[in-house]
């Protein structure tokens, strides 16, 4: 039984992320998901997410491909997440290529191109550009 794990924040849920966890599940049997803390997310985008964590994570669990959620509380806790897990493969968006190489010692560590023209911080600013119309 293949165990792929992936992290993220999934804020205003869109289809980029969906298409990211289909890709990760078809790895393997078992999907679980890190999901990123809203302190976790002010580090390090020095902004809070606009759907508080509570309701990401509700939101990451309702995937039908998505077997386990945890959440992501520190990054440099990913070793650990990745052994207490059992993971035998990490996915990543290509934003991270390279990032998470070092893990490879633990698991299998995989890339996949992020979905064009999508993104958390696009949908916000065409919102906020709708509402200056
Ligand atoms: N993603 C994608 N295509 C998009 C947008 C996002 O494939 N158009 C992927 C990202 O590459 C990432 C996942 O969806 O793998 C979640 O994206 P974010 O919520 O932006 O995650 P991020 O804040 O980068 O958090 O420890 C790592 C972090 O928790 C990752």
């Amino acid at each position: 039984m293949t165990r792929v794990i992936t992290f993220g924040t999934f804020d205003v849920f869109h289809v980029g992320h969906v298409n990211i966890l289909q890709r990760a599940k078809e790895l393997g049997d078992t999907l679980i998901v890190g999901v990123s803390s809203d302190a976790l997310n002010m580090s390090k985008k020095g902004r809070y997410p606009v759907f508080p964590e509570a309701d990401r994570i509700h939101i990451v669990k309702s995937v039908y491909c998505v077997d386990e959620v945890f959440v992501e509380e520190s990054l440099e806790l990913k070793r650990e997440y990745l052994i207490e897990h059992k993971a035998d493969v990490l996915v990543m968006g290509d934003d991270w290529a390279g990032k998470f190489d070092h893990f490879s010692d633990v698991c299998e560590v995989k890339y996949f191109p992020r979905t064009d023209g999508v993104s958390t911080t696009y949908i916000i600013n065409k919102i906020k550009d709708r509402e200056t119309d």
